[in-house]
């Protein structure tokens, strides 16, 4: 809007928008496949938008990225190799590294612009794309993993909502694909909107991936610059009976995560609860 504040309004929240103070724009281009803008804003530092949807913040960017990373990796007895689909701005490459069990981490991000703008305007972020632990593939993430077949111990699926070029990786196929890339044993984690907007959605997500995984489980983060300040996490692993909710070690230099938060994510508010209990056992 023209009175300095970015404004996140979108169909999918209708009726309330997030806003951030807008200090200078920073970068605005139209990718291949999105309109990117980079502005600093007031108080959160430097902020990246995808087609008007906030993705990450300076300021806050550390709740979201260290909880995706996190919860699918501690609660996986031995985690070697990763997969990061989307992430392209590296926040997740950077919390991955921090566990000493990875060798190797592939990231596969659709869009090099948003990696580009990443490597400029969000250092912190992307410190560890260039990693020698790291191997970075431009691509659609579905694509990508059509001919994989037992390779990665966890898969973090970092992608945008399923409006725009995500829709692709919400949908049974690419749930197959990831179950076929695991290796036995392979826990996966996806981005999974947030309790107060989607609660159906959210259910509709859960019993698309108990279709294709013995082990589904829905925990959330907070997140001040993501609409409603709530992000959830969907979990599963490809073993049944994996305790998801539960660290088997701790990780270093977190500012967000800690084992407590790790249990505490999973244990959510009533109608949320009852929503997702409801005729299915997770
Ligand atoms: N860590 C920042 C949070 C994100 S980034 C989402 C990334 O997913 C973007 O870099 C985008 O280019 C990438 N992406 C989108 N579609 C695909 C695809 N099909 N294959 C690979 N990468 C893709 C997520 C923020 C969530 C916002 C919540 N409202």
């Amino acid at each position: 809007a023209d009175d300095g504040w970015f404004r996140e309004v979108s169909p999918e929240w209708r009726g309330q928008a997030m806003a951030l103070k807008v200090n200078r724009i920073l970068h605005v281009e139209r990718s291949k496949y999105q309109d990117v803008l980079v502005f600093e804003s007031d108080t959160y530092g430097n902020v990246l938008v995808l087609d008007g949807v906030v993705q990450c913040t300076e300021g806050d960017e550390f709740s979201y990225q260290e909880m995706i990373a996190h919860l699918p990796l501690t609660s996986h007895p031995n985690p070697k190799k990763v997969l990061v689909v989307g992430g392209g701005d590296g926040g997740v490459i950077r919390e991955v590294l921090k566990h000493h069990t990875v060798e190797e981490v592939v990231l596969c991000d659709i869009d090099e612009a948003v990696l580009r703008v990443a490597k400029q305007y969000l250092p912190h972020m992307s410190l560890l794309l260039s990693d020698p632990r790291v191997t970075v593939h431009i691509g659609d993430g579905y694509e990508f993993l059509g001919n994989h077949a037992s390779i990665y111990d966890v898969i973090i699926t970092d992608c945008s909502d399923p409006v725009g070029p995500a829709e692709s990786l919400f949908q049974k196929a690419y749930f197959e694909r990831m179950r076929r890339a695991l290796k036995a044993g392979g826990n996966l984690v996806i981005q999974a909107e947030s309790v107060w907007l989607q609660a159906e959605a959210i259910r509709e997500l859960r019993d698309l991936m108990a279709s294709v995984f013995p082990t589904v489980q829905y925990g959330y983060t907070t997140v001040p610059t993501y609409p409603s300040g709530q992000i959830g996490l969907m979990l599963a692993s490809t073993t049944s009976g994996r305790s998801l909710h539960k660290p088997l070690r701790p990780v270093p230099d977190t500012r967000y995560y800690n084992a407590d938060l790790h249990e505490a994510a999973f244990v959510l508010p009533e109608f949320c609860r009852a929503l997702l209990d409801e005729g299915q056992d997770i």
